[in-house]
């Protein structure tokens, strides 16, 4: 008996997967079908697949092609099976020419014609196509839109920078976005809009979009009033729109992991969360209306450095304390901000600064042990449970490309397709980050140091 065996993500199941199957089944006697798990896919760059593991599993069983399905999981699987199953013909399509030849070694590897004209991408960007307008008056506008490339069905319309900001963005080298002459303009050639722009403006530029029918993804924090934040989300949901904030970290596979393996008890109850988020910027030149037009610490930071606190203990604490450094009282630009919060049994600290430096890691204090994410937490791919005996300390490892922006921008789709925001940042946690900003600047809670 010939045994065979290929894999495949098998996403939206089409003529050319088919095609190949049956190929691959002419092959031999018997054909073992891996498809791949969601962590395999993601691990590899494929972030946009729109059906489950059991989906893609049940449907290419359905076709009754093959003789074995099996789940591949992590790099080298192949090696394995292909020992494991006494395989004689490994075999894929001719878009992967000469990147298996190495499985030679074990067994005959055979690439059979790709069926040209249809793909999974393709398929998913017909179903479903986001225009996606940018309001920015910042670089980092760019990430989101050089990410939204590796997004099937996102396109770019273009960009509206509010004046008096002059800032020119592009999709990667001598690729200008284009530019909108003004909000109501790109709103009328987007389906949603990303906002980049600094908190003040927020209010009225959602708002805008919103009462047009646009979604928003909009850079936190949403508001700076709560009034107007429940406004807002009030407005979305009437309207049927998904408002969210854009968080990419809440989206990176390692540190959604972490956030769960805390949450399941492995570190025993927890005590405390304490945050830190700093980047060094040169603020001593500037003066204090420059000092305006820029996000202060509590602003840039505040949102990212307060999500696992909200997340792991919730919004209900009982004080916080906030204690600050202004560079310049009149337009309230902090250099460096803590936050001190008491929750009913546990505590949690913020640390954040565009004035300072500090270690920017991330500590779960737990009654049997303490989570770990190095610096920058933030963007991490990396993070340790560790305990008194550390030889039952635990690392975990998740790739993370694009420092979760493109994962961010590919919840927001699938939100807008979904028609719902379960994929988005809960709504608990966005109002009470607008609530600490209010009062960091209403002067509620705050000491100031000298
Ligand atoms: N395929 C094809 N013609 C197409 C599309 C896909 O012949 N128009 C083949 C691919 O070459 C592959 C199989 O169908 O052999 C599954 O394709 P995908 O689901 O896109 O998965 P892919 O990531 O290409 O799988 O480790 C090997 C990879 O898992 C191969």
């Amino acid at each position: 008996m010939t045994k065979v065996i290929t894999y495949g993500t098998y996403d939206m199941l089409h003529q050319g997967h088919i095609n190949l199957l049956k190929r691959a089944r002419d092959l031999g006697d018997h054909l073992i079908v891996g498809v791949t798990s969601e962590d395999f896919d993601k691990a590899r760059g494929k972030i946009n697949v729109r059906q489950s593991l059991m989906e893609r599993v049940e449907a290419v069983k359905s076709l009754g092609i093959a003789d074995e399905v099996i789940v591949e999981e992590y790099a080298g699987q192949k090696i394995d099976d292909i020992l494991r199953y006494g395989i004689d013909i490994f075999t894929v399509g001719s878009d992967w020419e000469g990147y298996f030849d190495y499985l030679g070694k074990w067994c005959r590897v055979i690439y059979l014609d790709r069926t040209e004209g249809i793909s999974s991408s393709e398929l998913r960007s017909e179903s479903y196509n986001v225009r996606l307008g940018i309001v920015a008056d910042n670089q980092y506008a760019e990430k989101i839109i050089r990410e939204s490339n590796y997004v099937n069905g996102l396109t770019i319309s273009g960009a509206y920078v509010p004046p008096p900001c002059n800032l020119a963005l592009a999709n990667g080298p001598g690729n200008a976005v284009h530019s909108f002459e003004s909000l109501s303009d790109l709103l009328e050639h987007s389906d949603a809009v990303s906002v980049v722009v600094k908190p003040h403006l927020h209010y009225q530029i959602i708002r805008a979009a919103l009462e047009a029918g646009k979604h928003v993804l909009c850079e936190p924090p949403l508001v700076l009033d709560s009034i107007q934040d429940e406004q807002l989300r009030q407005l979305a949901q009437e309207k049927e729109l998904v408002l969210t904030e854009g968080i990419k970290t809440a989206y990176s596979t390692a540190y959604r992991r972490f956030i769960r393996l805390v949450q399941s008890g492995r570190i025993g109850k927890i005590i405390s969360v304490d945050t830190t988020c700093t980047s060094k910027a040169d603020l001593e030149s500037k003066k204090p209306e420059e000092l305006e037009n820029l996000w202060g610490s509590l602003c840039g930071w505040g949102p990212m450095a307060l999500l696992p606190i909200f997340q792991l203990l919730g919004t209900n604490y009982k004080r916080k304390t906030i204690i600050t450094s202004l560079a310049d009282s009149d337009v309230k630009f902090d250099l460096f901000t803590k936050i001190d919060f008491l929750f009913p049994s546990a505590t949690a600290s913020i640390k954040v600064a565009k004035g300072a430096k500090s270690e920017g890691g991330l500590v779960v204090t737990g009654t049997e042990g303490y989570g770990y994410i190095p610096a920058p937490w933030w963007k991490t791919d990396y993070f340790e449970l560790r305990f008194e005996n550390p030889s039952e300390n635990q690392r975990f490892f998740y790739q993370l490309d694009g420092e979760g922006i493109r994962l961010e921008l590919v919840s927001f789709l699938r939100s807008i397709e979904a028609g719902s925001r379960e994929l988005c940042l809960d709504e608990d946690i966005g109002r009470a980050i607008t609530e600490v900003l209010q009062d960091f600047y209403q002067g509620k809670d705050v000491e100031y140091l000298a």
